[in-house]
């Protein structure tokens, strides 16, 4: 046997525990990665495959972008590591500057974790401690939505409103509660971007406040569009609506920018997308261009300064071991200076005329019953196998990877986000590809 022969006869025997996997079917018939390039991965066997996901919503430069990829070098090469708990390096404190320099203005602080899941809960901590900080230790409740995704930490799962990231893992934390998801089919389908209903559904947040006393209320987070969930648009006037009950009420509006940051929605960031401003947002993905692990917590100057009030000491008791990873740090600077050159924060906004019009001319394909979009995102929800729901959804990503085309599922709802740097004949390939594996799919 050769090498390669012999790596997947022991596939199946695999030590990888592989994260949100069906591991047992995909050992039986794995498909497998090797190498990536600008809009490109090519397979372990030597297919090319066009990339419609940007890896996992992360690779916003595409990949292995020189400057990327020397930076890195360079770093590693360098100081390898080094901690940041009561010493520092210059390369944290002059990304920290970078990164804030790209950020909507007001968010001048940066606290930097490791991943999605880690700045969500880090938000969520750093807003419950800034409440005892200011004097209003009784607001412990933190406010999720139906249908969002904030990682799978345990504050993340816990806000969190996908059934299945819950159900196996106890009673996790207390104090939270969820107002509903904005997708109503029924009024909104085949909307092109922010749909006309439903900025009513941000009142169930009075709901809320009525329940359990407005004053018991820490936070409210959601994102600003939600992407796992199968990519919902916010309606228009939602995301305004929730802002002003959260500051008539003293309660921070928390968004999880995961996915919306660093130019996926023609814009830096979807706060500045959608004209509304949070008191905290996270990152991660896009922060490095997903070269090396790394998330960020962007902080309103007013929280920072209400935490620098208190006794002499360490303000805020948390942080990781790699909370400003230096490797991170320079993946990051390349990441910057990347967007940067090639205005690849805004460029989403040149292109979303063309995305929008070619994804919505797949109205009238067979199982299609919606399509949404808004930047370089689109989802196209398919009416679900009676009996079988998530497998036509599968069964087209299966048929489109076999097909050279990359593309992501999340139960019927096929979810669409490519590098940035996409040019438009490789918009065309993806929906035709598209197009065509859904006709295909009994
Ligand atoms: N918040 C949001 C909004 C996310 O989308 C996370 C937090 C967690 O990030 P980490 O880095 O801890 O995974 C995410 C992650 C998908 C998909 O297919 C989306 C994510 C991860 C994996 C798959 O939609 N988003």
């Amino acid at each position: 046997m050769n090498k390669r022969a012999e790596f997947l006869a022991g596939l199946e025997q695999s030590a990888f525990w592989m994260p949100f996997t069906a591991n047992r079917q995909f050992k039986k018939s794995p498909r497998l990665l090797a190498r990536a390039e600008g809009m490109f991965y090519w397979t372990a066997d030597g297919r090319q495959l066009l990339d419609g996901t940007a890896g996992l919503w992360c690779v916003n430069a595409g990949h292995c972008r020189p400057k990327i990829v020397e930076a890195v070098r360079r770093q590693v090469g360098e100081m390898d590591f080094a901690p940041t708990f009561q010493m520092g390096h210059p390369i944290a404190f002059e990304f920290a500057a970078r990164v804030a320099g790209v950020a909507p203005p007001g968010f001048s602080r940066v606290f930097f974790t490791n991943s999605g899941s880690e700045s969500v809960d880090t938000a969520l901590k750093i807003a419950l401690a800034y409440h005892r900080a200011h004097g209003e230790a009784g607001r412990y409740r933190l406010i999720g939505r139906e249908r969002g995704y904030h990682g799978v930490n345990f504050g993340g799962t816990a806000v969190g409103g996908i059934a299945a990231n819950k159900r196996m893992f106890g009673p996790g934390v207390a104090g939270v509660d969820h107002i509903r998801h904005t997708h109503d089919l029924s009024r909104n389908s085949f909307s092109r971007g922010q749909p006309a209903h439903g900025a009513e559904f941000a009142d169930e947040l009075e709901r809320l406040c009525a329940l359990h006393d407005a004053s018991s209320i820490a936070a409210v987070i959601v994102e600003p569009l939600a992407g796992s969930a199968g990519v919902l648009v916010p309606p228009a006037g939602y995301l305004e609506r929730l802002r002003e009950i959260c500051s008539k009420h003293g309660i921070l509006l928390i968004f999880d920018e995961v996915i919306t940051g660093f130019g996926r929605l023609g814009k830096p960031f979807g706060s500045q997308r959608f004209g509304v401003m949070p008191d905290l947002f996270t990152s991660a993905k896009g922060l490095t261009n997903g070269t090396v692990p790394m998330g960020a917590v962007f902080i309103k100057d007013s929280i920072y300064e209400a935490f620098m009030q208190g006794p002499a000491g360490i303000e805020l008791f948390h942080g990781y071991t790699y909370s400003g990873h230096p490797v991170a740090c320079a993946a990051g600077i390349g990441t910057l200076d990347t967007y940067a050159e090639e205005g690849l924060l805004t460029r989403a906004a040149s292109l979303e005329k063309h995305w929008e019009d070619a994804a919505h001319a797949l109205k009238g394909t067979r199982h299609v019953i919606d399509i949404r979009n808004c930047g370089l995102i689109a989802g196209i929800e398919l009416e679900p196998r009676r009996g079988a729901p998530g497998a036509r959804g599968y069964e087209a990503f299966v048929k489109a990877f076999e097909n050279g085309v990359l593309i992501r599922v999340t139960g019927d709802t096929i979810a669409l986000s490519p590098p940035l740097i996409i040019e438009k004949p490789q918009i065309e390939r993806i929906f035709d590809t598209v197009r065509s594996v859904v006709t295909a799919t009994p």
